[in-house]
């Protein structure tokens, strides 16, 4: 701690410790109720990027890091460490911003856990323990990446990515994994009920996401696979698949909505965020994209609307990125990467995107929903070659014409 030392070669007394831990929790207050303000330079008209970001690892409270008993701790050194803070769930309940964060130990291993704002966008604090969720007969390794949907049958659910170490890996190969979509619901975000996990004919189910009314009478799922040997649109992407029962979820047809294409953003992967948001107009919806390049791989943010009358049929597709990893959004444990799997409209149509920079911390980003709208209706579509752009471009100059 800057400006703080213990006597080098004693052991700190316990009147040094209490001052220590004052200190810790002075500090540690000023970061949590640090104002949140809007970005007013490079703005692109359609959202609000904020200065800070709304959570990092330090701000994970401080009871969950520190032996706080001097007896059992006198030097006040962390006994468990958290890494990161970032993919995070969100929901809007009782006039609170709720996120359900992607929480990482220095172990690296994922939990979730509650943080709570008054405005959704400063003065982020978590709840007193992480969500303790049960585990299914096949115990998980690690959980992410939670959507936290209210659906129409009363409960809310949290959607997460379950992922356990491949049992058909070779010998010695360490990395291999399976990846589940984990289904479990609650009605007060303490006390959860696991369902059995989500099967899949198709692989890998990473960004599996709930829709969050019925559709045909049956649960709607937006899934994600990528493997070539799906129905629509051959390289796989954002699926669509219904299941009678959420208790037993299982989807023997998934069809492809939105596919990966070539020389796009979404090039290499592509998922959809968090559940949609329903307008007059269509479901807007909010995913990520993925294009391979020489620094690696690049995250970002795209936008679709789909028909009221029909949740899968996409009625808009802006082209190019929404939102795009900028300045220290670039940096982290996983750089050049934002993802999202939470977002928030209230009553008056304001729209808070929660968002992870390079698996790291979280942001947020506001607009309002006629904006996205807009946004969706009237961006120009992906031509899919420079010469389109050039086209599209060409048009909106002559348009302006005599406007500028
Ligand atoms: O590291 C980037 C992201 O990688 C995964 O997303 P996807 O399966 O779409 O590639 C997830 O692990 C995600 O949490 C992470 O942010």
């Amino acid at each position: 701690m800057p400006g703080f030392t213990f006597n080098k070669v004693m052991k700190p007394t316990k009147e040094e410790f209490e001052k220590r831990l004052a200190r810790l929790k002075k500090d540690h207050e000023k970061l949590l109720s640090k104002k949140n303000k809007a970005i007013k330079v490079a703005c692109n008209g359609i959202y609000q990027k904020y200065k800070r970001p709304i959570l990092t690892d330090a701000h994970a409270p401080i009871h969950w890091r520190y032996d706080l008993n001097y007896d059992t701790n006198p030097y006040l050194m962390q006994r468990i460490g958290v890494n990161a803070a970032f993919n995070s769930g969100a929901i809007y309940l009782d006039g609170k911003y709720l996120l359900a964060v992607r929480t990482e130990g220095w172990d690296r291993k994922s939990f979730f856990a509650i943080a709570e704002s008054p405005n959704g966008i400063d003065n982020w604090r978590y709840w007193d323990h992480p969500i303790t969720m049960p585990e299914t007969e096949n115990p998980e390794t690690n959980v992410y990446d939670m959507r936290l949907v209210k659906h129409e049958d009363g409960w809310i659910y949290g959607i997460f990515c379950s992922e356990r170490k491949d049992p058909s890996a070779t010998k010695g190969d360490t990395s291999q994994a399976t990846a589940s979509g984990g289904i479990a619901r609650t009605k007060d975000l303490i006390s959860w009920e696991r369902l059995p996990d989500f099967i899949s004919h198709h692989g890998q189910q990473r960004n599996l996401v709930l829709h969050p009314e019925f559709v045909d009478g049956k649960y709607a799922f937006y899934t994600r696979p990528q493997d070539g040997f799906i129905e629509v649109g051959g390289g796989g992407g954002i699926g669509w698949a219904l299941v009678d029962d959420i208790s037993k979820a299982e989807a023997p047809h998934e069809k492809i909505i939105d596919e990966k294409i070539y020389h796009t953003i979404k090039e290499l992967k592509n998922g959809q965020g968090p559940a949609p948001i329903k307008t007059e107009k269509g479901w807007l919806h909010l995913a990520h994209g993925v294009r391979g390049c020489a620094a690696g791989l690049r995250y970002v943010l795209f936008m679709f609307m789909t028909s009221l009358d029909d949740p899968s049929k996409v009625i808009a597709r802006p082209g190019g990125h929404f939102l795009a990893p900028e300045g220290e959004e670039r940096i982290g444990d996983v750089s050049n990467v934002v993802f999202t799997n939470g977002w928030i409209r209230n009553e008056k149509d304001e729209v808070f995107i929660y968002y992870g920079s390079s698996d790291t911390r979280m942001h947020v980003a506001t607009t309002i929903v006629d904006q996205l709208i807009d946004y969706c209706m009237n961006t120009p579509e992906d031509g899919f070659r420079s010469a389109e752009s050039v086209k599209t471009i060409n048009k909106l100059i002559d348009k302006n014409m005599g406007l500028y």
